[in-house]
């Protein structure tokens, strides 16, 4: 494939690197678009739109797994990491579409699982043969422990991820094997060097192939405690964006372990020594930021020096933090402390396991729009999943029909239930957020041919939230991205800028401001989180209006504004 990468204005001497300023925009290929009408989005189909995604203005893509896979987590449980799934398409599709990205200035980023593979890989088919099978120490084998009164229990308490116990039995070597997420994605053994040297060509073969970088699956569970002690109680009944924590059970000695945070580090050099332009990592993790960091750097408090892990990391806290004033202020206060440049924070509303952004701001495109002016001019890395920049919505499915092999462990939860837990940012159907792509008003919004089934129905709403209608719509929440994302790209303040939060007390309590500079360059963001409208002070003498998402840019401003409800306005002091 190709080595060539797009070259950006940007790359002058002294510019930040291109991951610092990037924007991200996750595709999930199944459901983006497509191309041959069986129902199923593939590489062609992703490649047949990435003008629309040039158009749009984002820079960097992040695709959702499309490696050989059986496909009961749809590509999160990977079967040979050198093969295509055949429903995705070809090598030869791959490399026409990272070659087609590149043309066009875009960047591709692969999601890569080194946590696990798919049960059907030929590594664990080998690893569960035997106990001296050579490939049994690619994986987490621990015999049982007995019980008192016969049978087996398993090796010690550790859950999943997502609630049941992480250990399975298996009949043939009478032995436990362990998975952080579902059962058919056994764990790697990453303290077997072996592995670590496979995974570590895995990565190397794909960067070398001429892609960007690389998202990390549940990066934060890859090393274990090597003593397997039982993890201590806990009385959090539910984990969250901040703290992985629950079930009644603390996750310390299998989730967040130091030699993880190591192993960053050894990513991050196997990734350096790569030849060409420098790629990026960025890990999903769940923790404290505080403990995050730590997968960026091996200092304390980040300097230019030590940023020597990750690239970035998620910080999932923005997926439930209220939509007010006062809850961003101090969530951006937080990721400015615990991620202080050359670290840099991410600003993530909602990708393929979480529901849909639109649900976070209640499916008011007012309140989409202040979002979004948020998530694009505050100091981090922002990520968009895909059909957010229309303002889609969750699909409401029912839990037994559900493909999404997690809805299948909670079956027998009721539908009310399960949407009540959606509202509070836990999706246990995850069908719901992974809807075709609207494209149109056509039949199944123009995601596939008209006589297919698209795997996942098209939501009722698509013939009024799609692309072409929205595109034509200068007030859409579409055009509000477009021009958002303009004006990122081409304002260095926004795009690399320090960030600091204008001091509260001299602001109305529903106001966020605060002032992004770089190279002498000053640009004000305010963002009115109330339903009223508000008197605000525009900082500088003769402020310029830059954008805002009710008003046309350049609209005459004077130094004491108003501010419509829910109006995010952009200014230069001048
Ligand atoms: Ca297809």
């Amino acid at each position: 494939m190709s080595q060539a990468s797009p070259t950006s204005p940007g790359a002058a001497a002294g510019a930040a690197p291109w991951w610092q300023r990037t924007t991200v925009y996750q595709i999930y290929p199944r459901s983006f678009f497509d191309s041959n009408g069986d129902g199923i989005g593939d590489l062609p189909g992703i490649l047949s739109k990435l003008d629309y995604l040039v158009e749009l203005g984002v820079e960097t893509l992040w695709l959702s797994p499309f490696w050989q896979s059986p496909q009961q987590d749809f590509g999160y449980d990977i079967s040979d990491h050198y093969r295509i799934a055949p429903e995705y398409g070809t090598l030869d599709d791959c490399q026409r579409l990272l070659d087609g990205a590149h043309r066009r200035g875009l960047r591709i980023v692969l999601d890569m699982v080194l946590n696990h593979t798919s049960i059907e890989h030929a590594w664990f088919r080998e690893s569960r043969k035997s106990r001296t099978n050579p490939y049994r120490d690619h994986y987490i084998w621990r015999p049982g422990r007995k019980r008192r009164l016969g049978g087996d229990a398993p090796p010690n308490n550790w859950r999943s991820l997502i609630g049941p116990g992480g250990w399975h039995h298996d009949p043939t070597t009478d032995e436990w094997y362990f998975a952080s997420f579902l059962p058919f994605q056994p764990d790697l053994n990453y303290r077997n060097p072996a592995v670590q040297q496979a995974m570590l060509d895995v990565v190397r073969h794909w960067l070398g192939q001429g892609f960007d970088g690389l998202r990390l699956d549940i990066f934060n569970c890859l090393f274990k405690d090597a003593a397997f002690p039982s993890n201590p109680l806990s009385l959090r009944p539910l984990p969250s964006e901040d703290n992985p924590d629950g079930f009644f059970q603390s996750f310390r000695h299998s989730v967040n372990h130091p030699d993880t945070f190591a192993f960053a580090r050894t990513l991050r050099q196997a990734v350096d020594q790569l030849p060409g332009p420098p790629r990026f990592l960025v890990g999903e993790v769940f923790g404290a930021p505080s403990i995050l960091r730590r997968y960026c750097t091996s200092a304390s408090h980040g300097s230019a020096e030590d940023s020597d892990g990750l690239h970035l990391v998620f910080l999932f806290k923005s997926l439930r933090t209220p939509l007010t004033a006062p809850a961003f202020r101090a969530l951006i206060a937080e990721f400015e402390r615990e991620f202080p440049a050359p670290l840099l924070p991410t600003y993530v509303f909602g990708n393929h396991d979480r529901p849909r952004a639109s649900e976070h701001a209640g499916n008011d495109p007012d309140r989409e729009r202040l979002r979004a002016t948020l998530q694009l001019t505050v100091r981090g890395v922002p990520f968009i999943y895909y059909g957010e920049e229309l303002g889609m919505q969750n699909l409401d499915l029912p839990m037994r029909t559900a493909l999404d092999p997690l809805a299948a462990s909670y079956r027998l939860l009721p539908d009310a239930a399960a949407r009540f837990l959606r509202r509070r940012g836990m999706l246990l159907n995850r069908d719901e957020c992974r809807g075709p792509m609207q494209w149109s008003r056509a039949a199944h919004a123009g995601f596939t041919s008209p006589d297919a089934t698209p795997w996942l129905p098209t939501h009722p709403l698509a013939p009024r939230c799609n692309v072409a209608v929205e595109q034509a719509d200068s007030s859409s929440l579409y055009s509000c991205y477009r021009r958002l994302l303009a004006l990122r790209a081409k304002t260095p303040a926004l795009h690399s800028g320090a960030l600091a939060l204008h001091v509260s007390e001299v602001l109305p309590q529903s106001i966020l401001g605060y002032r992004r500079t770089h190279d002498g360059q000053a640009v004000d963001v305010l963002l009115n989180f109330s339903a009223e409208s508000q008197q605000v002070d525009i900082p500088g003498h003769q402020p310029r209006l830059l954008f805002s998402t009710h008003r046309q840019a350049g609209s005459a401003l004077s130094r004491s504004d108003i501010l419509a409800p829910y109006e995010a306005i952009v200014t230069e002091p001048a």
